[in-house]
């Protein structure tokens, strides 16, 4: 087992826009300890388990089928159960609700927004063939091409770290562009926690982080949600969606429901190949390392 340190909760800087920015320049990331209102992500969690479980991902005692459904997230788009789990109301819900809003919006800014293209993750027991894509230490400005950007990884269920739960290297955003490679146990300087339903981890674009191995034995379920500021760039595909549709994706079957909000109007769409593949411009929060300036997306997806 990879031994992690302890994330340190922000739950005290709540409310501080200046604190908050300062320990996210410092740390590269923020933790905090049942910051979304548990009922509603125990509601998600349990509509997208109920999903996958109709679908045979697990049995009625929630064990993982022996065969696995799918090894990411891209792959398991696939598969009728988990595309009813993805885009379950209760799921799509979470970035929407005020405690994770509202804290964006302070460190970002009041007009930042979620990109209505989410990731969920149900990742079985680690076994061969092939390791999740999540497993690489990575950084997302591969993901969107946007400085700045922030990622919000919400548990929803109880994560144990033996259940393969996210960890964050603190202080990697100052450093220069990592190559992928899966997290080696031996590994130092790495923090993550025993999650609970309701807790919420920010980090910055530039922010080494890695899945670790689930070695437990059931899926772990997990949601990814971004953000950034209008006035930047936005990949296409994460607000249209990966096939490029003409309208925000998910806004027909969700327009109506009282907690869905539009992306800003007027916004600039480019491809996400076109953005990630420029080096980051200067950010808003800590001076970037200079290696970033010979930044190459990495070849497969890695996150
Ligand atoms: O949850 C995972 O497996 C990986 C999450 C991740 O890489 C991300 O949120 O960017």
């Amino acid at each position: 087992m990879v031994r992690v340190d302890e994330l340190a909760d922000s739950g005290g800087l709540l409310g501080d826009a200046g604190a908050l920015r300062r320990r996210l320049a410092e740390d590269g990331y923020l933790f905090f300890r049942g910051l979304l209102p548990v009922a509603e992500v125990r509601a998600a969690g349990a509509g997208v388990l109920a999903e996958l479980r109709r679908g045979g991902w697990v049995d009625d005692r929630g064990i993982p089928s022996v065969d696995r459904r799918a090894l990411n997230s891209m792959e398991a788009l696939g598969d009728p159960a988990f595309r009813a789990a993805i885009t379950s109301p209760a799921f799509n819900q979470l970035p929407y609700l005020a405690p994770l809003r509202g804290l964006i919006r302070l460190i970002l800014g009041p007009q930042a927004f979620s990109y209505p293209a989410k990731v969920l993750r149900a990742v079985y027991p680690e076994g061969p063939p092939g390791v999740a894509r999540g497993r690489y230490v990575h950084q997302d400005y591969a993901v969107s091409g946007v400085q700045d950007m922030l990622t919000t990884w919400v548990p929803l269920m109880e994560i144990p770290v033996r259940l393969g739960g996210l960890a964050v290297r603190p202080g990697s955003h100052l450093g220069r562009p990592q190559r992928p490679r899966v997290l080696r146990r031996d590994e130092r300087g790495w923090a993550a926690a025993h999650y609970q339903e309701g807790d919420a981890l920010v980090f910055h674009c530039l922010t080494s982080h890695a899945a670790l191995p689930n070695r437990g034995m059931s899926l772990r379920l997990s949601g990814d949600f971004r953000w950034q500021r209008p006035d930047q760039r936005v990949p296409a595909q994460l607000v249209l969606g990966p096939a490029g549709g003409r309208r925000e994706l998910f806004s027909r079957m969700f327009a109506r429901e009282p907690w869905w909000e539009p992306v800003p109007a007027g916004m600039s769409l480019s491809p996400r190949e076109q953005l990630a593949a420029i080096p980051p411009g200067p950010s808003r929060y800590f001076a970037v390392h200079p290696g970033w300036q010979r930044w190459q997306p990495p070849g497969g997806v890695v996150h």
